[in-house]
């Protein structure tokens, strides 16, 4: 059987892609931080029994990516196929509150992983999770493609870079297949609820059945290109599946503004946007990535992805799933 190990299994996208890799017979290991609780809420419900065999396919493995030591041993122990690194601390915002924990997970930890791989066996496949927040988005920006220039306003976005650069020189000098996707912003209702998306919907869900009064929100006029997580955890398989690696972008190729998504998700329960939302300064970053939009056609022509779910489609599965959740 083969075998995954996936680093951030139990975020948005390590989940969708645990079901992807599972839905395809595959044996799914995933690195996991010891926490205070053993609640997962994002995966607890893959751990069903394979009827045949009585195995259960999905393994998880105590180990953080500040420690060389355990990402060793646990990939010498699985002996994995696919190495997936997904796993970082993965908010801009806070990346400026905590800018050396982010280098030292997003950055050296990405590079652990490389090294790791390359030390006990570099014939293993890897992805790395690179981010457009490393492209800087200046204001009017146009289509961004795996040519356009990098120019990082954050520290996370810093240190995303490095992990980009360490894959491409892991792959140019060893050999080794390693792709990076630049994928653009990608949600779900499994999105992590300080995410300006997931915290849209919920709030207008709460507001919708009065359990909350307000929305506080920082710069409404950025603009982002958003798809659905598990349409882009399939463009990550396709690199892993592909006969050469290399670096793609994964993206709608449309872009809208933070208050186009509010407006979409209030104007879906028929509320009056202008009773509710608040601008709060405090929210505003440091320094702002103003417009991000993708240019998907390498991905589209090279592996043939495409995205499934369109905009409406998707601001309307978080808000149901919302408010279901309240009820
Ligand atoms: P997420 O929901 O925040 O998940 C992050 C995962 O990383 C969680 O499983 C978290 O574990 C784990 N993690 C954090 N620090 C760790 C550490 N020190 N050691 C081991 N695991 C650690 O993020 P996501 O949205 O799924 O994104 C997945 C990846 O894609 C991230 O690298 C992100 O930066 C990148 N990315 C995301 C987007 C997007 O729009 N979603 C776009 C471009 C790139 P806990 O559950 O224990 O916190
Ligand atoms: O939802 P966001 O926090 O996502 P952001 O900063 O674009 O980063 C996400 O996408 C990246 C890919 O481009 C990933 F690499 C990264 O890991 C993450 O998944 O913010 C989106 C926009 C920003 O311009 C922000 O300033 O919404 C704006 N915003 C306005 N008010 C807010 C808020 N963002 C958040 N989180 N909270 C607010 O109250």
């Amino acid at each position: 059987m083969r075998k995954v190990l996936i680093t951030g299994i139990t975020g948005q996208d390590g989940s969708y892609l645990a079901e992807n890799y599972l839905a395809d017979g595959w044996e799914v290991h995933g690195i996991v931080r010891r926490s205070s609780t053993l609640a997962r809420p994002r995966i607890d419900h893959l751990f069903s029994f394979d009827k045949n065999s009585g195995t259960q396919r999905i393994k998880l493995h105590y180990g953080d990516l500040s420690d060389f030591s355990a990402l060793i041993r646990i990939i010498d122990a699985v002996e994995p196929d696919h190495v997936v690194n997904l796993a970082a601390q993965s908010h801009v915002a806070v990346s400026f509150e905590v800018p050396l924990e982010t280098g030292n997970i997003d950055g050296l930890g990405a590079a652990s992983i490389l090294e790791a791989v390359r030390i006990v066996n570099p014939k293993i496949r890897v992805y790395q999770a690179s981010s457009s927040e490393m492209f800087g988005g200046e204001e009017g920006t146009n289509s961004l493609n795996e040519d356009s220039v990098f120019a990082p306003k954050s520290p996370y976005a810093a240190a995303k870079l490095y992990a980009h650069q360490m894959a491409k020189i892991y792959r140019d000098s060893y050999g080794m297949h390693i792709s990076n996707g630049i994928l653009f912003n990608h949600e779900s209702p499994r999105r992590g609820e300080n995410f300006v998306s997931k915290k849209i919907t919920k709030a207008v869900a709460r507001i919708s059945k009065k359990q909350q009064l307000k929305l506080y929100l920082g710069n409404i006029n950025a603009t982002r290109d958003w798809g659905h997580a598990r349409d882009y955890m399939k463009a990550v398989r396709l690199m892993l599946d592909a006969p050469t690696p290399d670096d793609y972008v994964v993206a709608t190729g449309v872009a809208y503004s933070v208050e186009h998504f509010v407006n979409t998700a209030f104007g879906m329960v028929n509320l009056e946007v202008s009773s509710h939302l608040e601008i709060d300064e405090k929210l505003f970053r440091p320094n702002e990535v103003k417009d991000l939009l993708g240019d998907p056609t390498k991905i589209k022509s090279r592996l043939g992805w495409s995205p499934e779910t369109t905009f409406e489609e998707l601001v309307r599965e978080m808000l149901n799933f919302d408010l279901e959740y309240l009820q």
